[in-house]
Formats: C-alpha cells, structure tokens, sequence
C-alpha cells in the first residue's frame, strides 16, 4: 500500500491517492468522516476549526460500499478556501493582487525561512500554506482506513494524551486498547485522568491569553497484533523504526518511544525486559510490556506502545524576534491564526499514522489482492502462532 497526499492549507481542497488496498474491504465515506471529525475536537484550537467541517468525497476506488482493488481517491474541500481565492489564486492574478497577505517575516520553529530558502520563494506563504498541519486531515483520512482493516482483523488501535503542558495525566493499570480508547474520546483534552482535565484546561486558557502556545505528549496503543510483523534481517524492516519515522513526520513532532522509551536507559536489565510466559489458550505471552510490544523489530505479541512529543505550535499571537527576508532588519515574526495547542488533535492523528504503518505491514507479509484473503491469511497465520 502506498499513498500521497496533495493539497495546500487554504488551497480549494485536500487529496490522498491510495493504492494497494486489497478489493472487497468494506468501506463509506462515514468510516472517514467521523475519523475527519475526531481531529478537529479538542480544547486549545483556534477559529479555523470553527469554518471547517471536514467531510470526504470518495471519487475512485470504491464502488457499492466495497473496495474495487484499485487506487482510492479522497478529497477534502477546504471550506475557507472562498475566503482566500485571490490569495491563493490557481491562475496569474494582477500585479496589485500578488502580495496580498504576503508572508516576509518567518516564524521561528515553523518552515517558513528554510522553505523558502531552499525553494527560492520570496513570499513564505508558499512554504506555509502546504507545511500547515492542515495536512494532517489527509493521513487521518487514510489512517481511517486503516484502521477500518485493522477492525476487521480484530485489531485495536487507541491514541490518548499523557502530558500536556507540563501537567502529566496518570495512566491507570489494567485497562484494555478499547477501554482507552473509550475513555480518551470522553475527555475534551483526551486524557484518562479526569482529575487534571480542568488544570489542564485553565492552562491553555491561560496560555492562549499570554499569546503563547503549549506542546505534549500522546500515546497510541494498539493491541491485538501477532507476533512477527516487521524483521530484524534489515535496518528498513524494523517495524518500530517504521512507527518512528510515521510519528516524527506528524507536524511539530520531536520525538518517539516505546514502552518504557528512554527510562530503558537508565533502568537495569531486569527491570526493562519482559520475561516470557506460555499458555495453551494465549501461546507465548509476556509478564510485562516494558519494550512496548517490540523485540528486535518485531512485534511479540504484546500491545504496541508508542509515544510522540510534541512541541508547541510556532505561531505565537506574541511574536518572537524574527528578521524581514527583504530589509534584513529584526522584526517580530508574522502572526498568522493558530492553535493554542493541538496536542490532543495530534493523538488522533498519531493514531491515524500508526494505524496506516501497521496496516500496511500486514499486507506486505500477507500480499492479498482481495480482503477476503488477507482475514483467511491472518487468521491462518494465527492460528500457527498457537502451535509454535
Ligand atoms: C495551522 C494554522 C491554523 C490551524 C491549522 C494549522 O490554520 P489557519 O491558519 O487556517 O487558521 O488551524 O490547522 C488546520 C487548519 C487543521 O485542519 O488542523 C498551521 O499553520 O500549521
């Protein structure tokens, strides 16, 4: 399965091609829509979620609720958009009209001087406009189905956010992926501690009122995947380097772990591996999962744990210092509309990368052309885990 995604921030619409999906998998607009409309909850967004009421229009790949096997196109239409057809203006406009909202002055943290620097653009709203985060609609909508297989499959996937701000959410022991899940969707800031959902709260208000901006911590859990997807044979096979690569490429992301993450350096050995337990009902299992469902590269059974970092959103409505790309004087950088954070939007869309990379590992160790034969595959390959 590969895909692509195109579109600019307050261009007319979003696109993602998807190909490789087998044929036969049941799949309608709702199943994304309502992925699409998880993304754009959670306190500390900005005016930008108040226009946009991401809906997609499915135009190839799909016919009677079913996949055909071929590429799937999705598309978003950028509600916004009418506000922004002569700023973002597909055709030549007149020379009055060229630097209208023009972007000189770059945020610091953002993409804006690199990009422009390196794609010779002297208006930096060609860098921001397609390294918005807006972006990130698309890989939700391909996330949705992926996880839409992943369901079938009877695998769980749950995204919840453990520290926002500074202020850490307690995780509590025992519950299952779809408790998490459940519990996550309940919380306006996607917590599972409902005793710092107001803290949390009173400071992205406070943060927004400071004009400053938050980051965090998310963590996506999925559970029920067999043992042995990804390989140790090869750097580019690791599994979790895979799911690292798909969370650092999230928008504003510095960072991710597994299970116990970067503790495992300072924890000893017997602390941080999970000793290995049989029964005939589960097969291999393990005591614990302080590696995070990896060894080697490859999942053992246990649930995945991933965490991603955040860092707050670089557009500050108090603008830092900054320097003006043609006067080359200081000045502070450009406020453009922003989030106060989109930490717990993130976890979904954390969910989403996740959800496509293991996805797309089931289908490379099970080629299927058809959905029908992905289940009977994995049910098989099931079923010799147990026998091992
Ligand atoms: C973003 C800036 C804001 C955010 C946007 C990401 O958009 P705007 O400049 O239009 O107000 O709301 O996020 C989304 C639009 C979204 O769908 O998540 C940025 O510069 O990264």
């Amino acid at each position: 399965m590969r895909y692509i995604t195109a579109g600019e921030s307050h261009g007319p619409e979003l696109t993602a091609i998807i190909e490789g999906l087998p044929a036969g998998l049941p799949l309608t607009a709702e199943d994304i829509n309502f992925e699409l409309a998880r993304r754009q909850t959670g306190y500390g967004r900005g005016g930008r979620m108040l226009i946009e009421k991401d809906q997609v229009r499915i135009t190839s790949g799909i016919r009677h609720g079913k996949t055909l096997g071929s590429p799937v196109t999705l598309v978003v239409e950028n509600k916004d958009w009418k506000n922004w057809t002569k700023v973002m203006a597909i055709e030549e406009v007149p020379e009055k009209d060229r630097k209208l909202r023009r972007v000189a002055r770059p945020r610091p943290g953002h993409a804006d001087l690199v990009g422009g620097m390196k794609y010779h653009h002297q208006d930096l709203r060609n860098v921001l406009e397609r390294s918005s985060a807006r972006e990130t609609t698309m890989r939700v909508a391909i996330g949705a189905i992926a996880k839409k297989i992943l369901k079938e499959l009877g695998i769980d996937v749950a995204g919840h956010v453990t520290m926002l701000g500074g202020i850490k959410a307690e995780i509590p022991e025992g519950l299952t992926v779809k408790e998490i899940a459940e519990r996550s969707e309940a919380s306006e800031v996607r917590v599972l501690d409902p005793s710092v959902e107001e803290e949390i709260k009173q400071l992205i208000d406070q943060t927004k009122k400071n004009g400053d901006t938050i980051g965090g911590v998310v963590e996506v859990l999925v559970g029920g995947v067999p043992a042995g997807l990804g390989s140790y044979v090869q750097w580019d096979k690791k599994l979790d380097a895979k799911i690292a690569q798909a969370v650092v490429s999230i928008n504003a992301f510095k960072g991710a772990e597994f299970g116990v993450g970067f503790e495992a350096g300072v924890l000893p050995g017997s602390k941080v591996m999970d000793e290995i337990l049989w029964d005939e009902q589960r097969g291999y299992t393990r005591r614990s999962n302080n590696l995070g469902g990896f060894e080697g590269g490859m999942t053992n059974g246990e649930p995945i744990v991933v965490r991603g970092v955040m860092k707050p959103i670089p557009t500050l409505y108090k603008p830092l210092q900054s320097v003006d790309i043609d006067s080359k004087e200081p000045y502070k950088a450009s406020v453009e509309r922003s989030d106060s954070t989109a930490v717990p939007a993130a976890s979904v869309v954390c969910e989403s990368v996740v959800a496509t990379v293991v996805a797309n590992e089931l289908l490379e160790k099970f080629p299927s052309d058809s959905f029908a034969e992905l289940t009977a595959s994995v049910q098989a390959y099931r079923e010799y885990l147990l026998t091992y």
